[in-house]
């Protein structure tokens, strides 16, 4: 990557970095160490306000977990500067298509209450995700992708300025799905942008037991476009890199609409979902030569470097998460559940069969009362 490469990937501070070669623009203190995008720095602050937003969701949602008022959840902490960062480099009507743990891509697009609501279990969740163009939440992993180079090359099709953006983990780069897509993605010059997030772990499977591949990034050289390697953790890194890479794929570089495979090299601080154990299987202090990377303080050390921060704005960021976060669970809990909405946004036309089902579930409850078919409190 051009610009890119104009980047600094040094450490010569005493700060371990545990991420090898990557493009970087802030140090650990938020000192500038690459170039900074060309942002205001109204920008620059809605970066920090969704990350913080991000971890504040984090918190309050492992919490109502733990309380029983919502299923499992893919906690993001570590990890919020390349989903937010990300999608604030795209166009608003660039598409996105994300795995489970990718939270500030949905906050970075304002952050609509049907996103926890799916968490609650509702079906109603993820339809609310359309409206901000966010493709539902993937568990199959890799499945997504050729969904995004799909709609990458309809983009091409009908001459649509758009480029499909899509979000998968380390472990989805051994599925036959990721090398379908960036196969075709190469192939056909799909407008895509694909951010790979090598946390380290698949579940409680290593990085290096993932691939022989050195890098991630590499992966993309058989697939014959660019691959980047960025620090994960550095916001306005990712943002420089998925800019010029969404610029690239619109044919605004050099007129060829190219895709680009990103490796945002971070970790994930916690748990693969509230259902896991990562003692299991990882050192409890495995984390320790991250935490000095972690993404908010640093933006927070630039941010007030450069005086475009003082304690008080930040403090009112801090409320302003605070505030957005309860209003959103506020929101969501007040949503009533209705067990024959699982029949919903399946197909366009629901077919005969799953109409009977349906049929069949509603004289059910009207026969034993809709509390039969609620899990107690
Ligand atoms: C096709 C498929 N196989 C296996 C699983 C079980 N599974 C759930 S999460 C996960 C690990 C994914 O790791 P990664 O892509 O690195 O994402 P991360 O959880 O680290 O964000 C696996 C194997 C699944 N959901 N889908
Ligand atoms: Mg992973």
């Amino acid at each position: 990557m051009s610009d890119a490469d104009a980047g600094a990937t040094p450490d010569d501070d005493a700060v371990p970095d545990p991420m090898g070669d990557v493009y970087r623009v802030l140090g650990p203190d938020g000192e500038v160490r690459g170039e900074v995008p060309d942002l205001a720095d109204d920008a620059l602050l809605a970066v920090y306000r969704d990350m913080v937003t991000a971890r504040r969701f984090d918190e309050r949602a492992v919490s109502l977990q733990r309380q029983g008022r919502i299923g499992t959840y893919a906690a993001i902490e570590g990890q919020e500067a390349s989903s937010v960062a990300a999608t604030h480099a795209l166009r608003r009507d660039d598409p996105v298509f994300y795995q489970y743990r990718e939270h500030g891509a949905v906050i970075a697009r304002g952050f609509p209450a049907d996103y926890l609501a799916y968490w609650m279990g509702h079906e109603s969740g993820t339809a609310g995700l359309a409206d901000i163009d966010v493709f539902p939440l993937n568990i199959g992993i890799g499945a997504h992708l050729p969904h995004a180079v799909g709609a990458a090359m309809a983009f091409d099709y009908r001459d649509e300025d758009r480029v499909a953006c899509a979000h998968f983990g380390d472990g989805a780069t051994s599925e036959g799905d990721f090398h379908e897509a960036l196969n075709f993605a190469g192939v056909f010059d799909a407008p895509s942008v694909f951010v790979c997030h090598n946390n380290g772990w698949a579940i409680s499977v290593p990085r290096e037991e993932q691939t022989a591949s050195p890098t991630l990034a590499e992966k993309a050289e058989a697939y014959g476009f660019e691959g980047v390697r960025v620090d994960g953790m550095d916001p306005l890194a990712v943002y420089r890199v998925v800019n010029e890479a969404a610029r690239k794929a619109r044919g605004e570089t050099d007129g060829d609409h190219r895709p680009t495979l990103i490796e945002t090299v971070e970790y994930r601080f916690g748990a693969h979902t509230t259902a896991d154990d990562p003692s299991a299987y990882r050192d409890d202090d495995a984390g320790e030569a991250w935490r000095a990377w972690d993404p908010i303080p640093r933006l927070e050390g630039f941010l007030r470097n450069e005086g475009i921060a003082d304690d008080d704005a930040i403090e009112a960021v801090r409320e302003e998460a605070d505030d957005r976060v309860a209003a959103v669970i506020d929101e969501a809990e007040g949503v009533e559940a209705d067990p024959a909405d699982m029949f919903a946004d399946v197909y366009a036309e629901t077919p005969a069969e799953l109409e009977r089902q349906k049929e069949g579930l509603l004289a059910a409850i009207e026969r034993h009362g809709r509390d039969a078919f609620l899990r107690e409190e």
